[in-house]
């Protein structure tokens, strides 16, 4: 299997993030990409290809203009406002609601606000870098399994399925699945389906695709009732206007393991194939094992595997795009059984 991977990920190198209530060592760190690179070098998965240049167009299929100029300007910003030039983690504090969002003020304060949804996603000085690296392997894996069909592994970092059209959260900037699930339908594809097995509900993927019929948005979570991001990702969201029908959310409880979590794959593998795609996104998180150390469920090493078999009964034209996993030590090793489980199934 090829894999895509940009080593400009580590210039988002955060310290603490904002969890718990409190701010607290970072888990989205550099290390996590570099684990899983070194196992898929050491196996000798395939070869293992830089991007290509990011195409910005296609970024801003996906996300607002304003978002990413935001995005892109944020740390000049920083500096011009006198803040801290050695800082390495900023957090915005205060954020619009009912219905306030169409303000993009002039104060860097207001601007985080009103460009994210949580406190717990720290940006630094080389946050956009990575951020743009990363989009680009989801577009680089896009554009080669366009090419030749077979399965592609895009190594993102950081992870993507939070980042909403126009806010940035969960560790996630760019939406890295939904720009592959454009680069695609661009590409000539007329069906893509996005499924998501990160342990959290990808909320921002759900929302850019939600009113759209081409593309299919289907995620396994933990039950947003209990687990980030709480607001979205329930079972009664199905999509809405021309795409209703075209969302289909699966949330578990805590302590699923590998029986029910099967189950609930094998019925979100049904709802893809009603939907015949002609390529499937899968954002990989692997934040469902159960030393994870923000998450609940109870996946075990040789489940990984599994799931990989699972996913390849399919035969769909298939673009892994890595999301979470916080688990560094087992990461590399349970990325790779995934991957490796894949091409050994079906
Ligand atoms: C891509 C991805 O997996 N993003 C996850 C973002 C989760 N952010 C909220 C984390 C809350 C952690 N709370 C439990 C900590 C246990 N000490
Ligand atoms: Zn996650």
């Amino acid at each position: 299997m090829l894999t895509i991977y940009s080593a400009e990920h580590a210039r988002h190198d955060p310290k603490v993030e904002m969890a718990d209530g409190a701010l607290v060592p970072a888990v989205e760190i550099p290390a996590r990409a570099e684990m899983v690179l070194r196992f898929v070098r050491d196996a000798d998965l395939g070869p293992i290809e830089a991007p290509d240049p990011l195409d910005r167009a296609l970024v801003e299929a996906v996300h607002t203009p304003d978002y990413v100029a935001f995005l892109e300007g944020f740390w000049q910003r920083w500096l011009d406002a006198g803040r801290d030039p050695h800082a390495h983690d900023t957090f915005p504090f205060v954020w619009p609601t009912r219905g306030l969002r169409r303000i993009a003020p002039r104060h860097l304060d207001g601007l985080m606000g009103r460009y994210s949804f949580d406190a717990g996603t720290p940006m630094g000085p080389g946050t956009w870098a990575a951020a743009a690296s990363s989009a680009a392997v989801a577009q680089t894996g896009a554009r080669r399994l366009l090419a030749h069909g077979d399965p592609v592994f895009a190594l993102c970092r950081p992870p993507g399925h939070h980042a909403m059209a126009d806010a940035y959260g969960g560790y996630c900037f760019l939406n890295n699945a939904a720009i592959a699930a454009e680069t695609l339908r661009q590409g000539g594809l007329e069906r893509v389906a996005i499924l998501d097995v990160d342990y959290h509900h990808g909320n921002g993927t759900q929302a850019i695709f939600e009113a759209r019929s081409d593309v299919l948005f289907v995620s396994i979570h933990a039950d947003p009732m209990d687990e980030y991001p709480y607001f979205l990702g329930h079972a009664d969201e199905t999509g809405s206007g021309p795409g209703a029908g075209y969302t289909r959310n699966l949330p578990l409880a805590f302590g699923t393991a590998w029986p029910a979590y099967s189950r609930a794959l094998d019925d979100a593998l049904g709802t893809v194939a009603d939907f015949a795609p002609d390529a499937l996104v899968l954002s990989l998180g692997m934040d469902t094992f159960h030393a994870d150390p923000i998450s609940k469920f109870a996946l075990e090493e040789a489940d990984f595997p599994r799931l990989g078999a699972q996913l390849a009964a399919g035969k769909w034209p298939t673009l892994f795009v890595f999301e979470g996993g916080y688990a560094v030590d087992a990461l590399g090793r349970n990325t790779l059984g995934v991957l490796q489980g894949f091409e050994g199934g079906g």
